[in-house]
């Protein structure tokens, strides 16, 4: 089967675009979930001063959204730990009867990770950021492995980072963070020759945890982003079972092609509905779009194309 035909984007794509907030210079790299009847989501806004704010949005179908123009105001307790004025690419997990939303929040001392947690998406508890600086990426699993909290996430540098591996992590507490395992890294050429980073939070399946991830090549405009998938094995879930060789999804549309950022397609989220992968993504660092795939086909796609 081709590749072009495991996802099929939404034909109203973009989804989301500024319009969605008045002071949105753009909203991308967003994270969705399911919530009650509808969805829920913690979205980034790059406002017309070009602070990166993360906005609450709800939805009845996933698809027309309604974002509360004003930024969510977490509770910490302690004046040290706060929303950095650079707050990006969420990503919400559910575990239990409570979300928990990781982010980018850039810190003086560089990109660093930022961990809430609420139960309705109105009160949001901020902890200690996880990681030292600089880190980009971080996504919590779905389900304590092995009696532990665990997490997908980027080292990175404080710039735009020529390079990338994943790791794993895990917590007792979600204070104390350790363990760390490699997952994979760059490929030797090809579309995610230059870094990776996890995107939606994995999803367990019989065939392993089930990873959307981006994959990132350097062109001779620039970076160029993509979506790839991975299967990881369910009890050591640093272990690699399958992971694609070719790319899931290429910026290949308009709203992919051209924006802040140009030829950038980077997956955030994804829902399950029945036998359907609904995955977000932001699109050129300017708008979100969605495309889903049959859960089946796209396992079945991952291992005949692993590397
Ligand atoms: C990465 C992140 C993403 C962004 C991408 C492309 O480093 O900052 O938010 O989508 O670059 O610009």
């Amino acid at each position: 089967m081709a590749n072009e035909t495991v996802f099929r984007r939404y034909k109203g794509n973009p989804i989301i675009t500024a319009k969605a907030v008045p002071r949105a210079n753009s909203i991308h790299n967003s994270a969705i979930v399911r919530y009650k009847d509808g969805y829920m989501g913690v979205f980034r806004v790059d406002e017309i001063s070009m602070d990166y704010t993360l906005h609450v949005g709800k939805s009845r179908d996933g698809i027309r959204w309604d974002i509360d123009p004003k930024s969510i105001k977490m509770k910490s307790g302690d004046p040290e730990v706060s929303v950095a004025t650079h707050s990006y690419d969420p990503r919400v997990t559910k575990l239990g009867d409570t979300y928990y939303v990781t982010w980018c929040n850039a810190a003086g001392q560089g990109p660093c990770i930022g961990l809430a947690t609420t139960k309705d998406f109105k009160a949001f508890k901020q902890w200690e950021n996880p990681l030292p600086p600089p880190n980009r990426n971080c996504v919590i699993f779905p389900r304590k492995i092995n009696g532990k909290f665990a997490i997908l996430h980027r080292p990175s540098d404080r710039g735009h980072t020529p390079f990338g591996d994943i790791f794993y992590a895990t917590s007792p507490d979600l204070i104390h963070w350790g363990c760390h395992r490699f997952v994979f890294g760059p490929t030797q050429g090809g579309w995610q020759s230059t870094k990776v980073g996890p995107g939606p939070h994995p999803i367990e399946t019989k065939d392993g945890w089930l990873l959307i991830y981006h994959g990132v090549w350097t062109s001779c405009n620039g970076y160029i982003y993509s979506a790839g998938g991975a299967l990881l094995d369910l009890k050591k879930p640093w272990k690699v079972l399958y992971r694609t060789r070719d790319y899931l999804m290429y910026p290949t549309e308009l709203y992919e092609r051209v924006g802040d950022v140009s030829n950038v397609l980077f997956p955030s989220s994804a829902v399950v509905e029945g036998k359907t992968l609904r995955l977000y993504y932001g699109c050129a660092d300017t708008c979100i779009g969605m495309a889903e795939a049959n859960i089946d086909e796209l396992i079945r796609f991952i291992k005949r194309h692993s590397l």
